[in-house]
């Protein structure tokens, strides 16, 4: 069963569709124990999260999919030790959520009755551990469906590459809860969608629907039911195919030259782009190019 996917907002493909290879379910390989052909092939990194290898690329689960996979202080510790810990062969990563929704956020049953100041550190815990996933050693491409809500929504900011399901949807419930953003959302969030947005979100609880995360840059793709992992996985395995200082580079400088004025962004670049081009796989996929041995781009179909 050939799928479609939805080209990246604002692409100049926006609106074509790209053909991807049979789906496969996140529910049935997480319940499957992260299998393939039924053979279990997972390393569980901690009850909660899983981390197996396809090739070259890292496939992370959270399981905690009796609770929606709320992210309990466990749960957020893994994550950051997974990210931090990646197999030395992992070029790229997928990283997804077992059950019925990505995740539904913070586990509201770990506040309980916490000071200012271990609600501080229990922040600043989230903090570490999603900069392991933002600044980590590779690109990580999100699998969203259903439930992508507070802290949830704030993981997956964390992400470089977001796939959603058609299920999924997007909401800030900081407001109704008496709470606020605690994991990094506040910083990550605006430069994704704007404060505009995200204070409508927090302000009225908004819902946004997996179309409307699409338009304004919550996902760059969105496929139907059950094909978000396969797509996620087709996305990561190219990026394991590029130069790995070209990854580094986009993941790491481009976001802090972001940060920069003009001028000091021109310079950092023009010094990123110098020792990433400096690098001997560079120069031959470069040679191969030039001696007609690469693929050329292609046309959106
Ligand atoms: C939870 C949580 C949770 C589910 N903490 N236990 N996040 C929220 O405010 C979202 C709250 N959750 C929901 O709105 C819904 O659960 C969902 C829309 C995500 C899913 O609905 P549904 O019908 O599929 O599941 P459910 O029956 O509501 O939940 C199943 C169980 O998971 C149930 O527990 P049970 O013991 O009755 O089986 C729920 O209580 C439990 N559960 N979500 C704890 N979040 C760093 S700061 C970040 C700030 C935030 O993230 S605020 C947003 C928090």
């Amino acid at each position: 069963m050939s799928k479609k996917t939805s080209a990246p907002a604002g692409s100049p493909t926006e609106g074509k569709r790209t053909r991807i290879a049979p789906s496969r379910n996140i529910s049935s390989i997480a319940s499957a124990g992260q299998s393939t052909g039924g053979k279990p092939t997972g390393t569980t990194a901690s009850p909660t999260v899983q981390i197996r290898m396809e090739g070259a690329v890292a496939i992370v689960t959270i399981d905690r999919r009796a609770k929606r996979n709320a992210l309990d202080g466990a749960t957020v510790s893994a994550l950051g030790d997974v990210f931090a810990n990646l197999p030395k062969t992992a070029r790229a990563a997928v990283l997804c959520g077992a059950g019925e929704h990505f995740c539904a956020g913070l586990d509201l049953a770990d506040l309980g009755e916490t000071s200012a100041a271990e609600a501080m550190f229990h922040s600043r815990l989230w903090h570490r551990s999603f900069e392991y996933i933002q600044f980590g050693r590779v690109p990580v491409v999100a699998v969203l469906h259903g439930a992508v809500v507070g802290g949830g929504l704030e993981l997956a900011a964390a992400t470089h590459i977001r796939v959603a399901e058609a299920s999924t949807f997007y909401a800030l419930p900081e407001g109704q809860r008496g709470i606020f953003l605690g994991g990094g959302g506040t910083a990550r969030l605006p430069r994704i969608i704007g404060v505009p947005t995200i204070t409508d979100m927090m302000l009225t609880g908004r819902t946004l629907d997996a179309g409307e995360g699409l338009a304004i840059g919550l996902s760059q793709y969105l496929v139907g039911a059950g094909e978000g992992f396969e797509c996620a996985l087709q996305l990561a395995q190219t990026i394991a195919r590029n130069a790995p200082m070209t990854n580094f580079a986009v993941t790491h400088v481009l976001p802090r030259i972001a940060e920069l004025s003009n001028e000091q962004g021109l310079l950092v670049e023009a010094m990123a782009s110098a020792i990433v081009q400096d690098a001997p796989e560079a120069k031959e996929r470069m040679r191969a190019f030039l001696d007609g041995r690469a693929s050329k781009v292609k046309a959106p179909r």
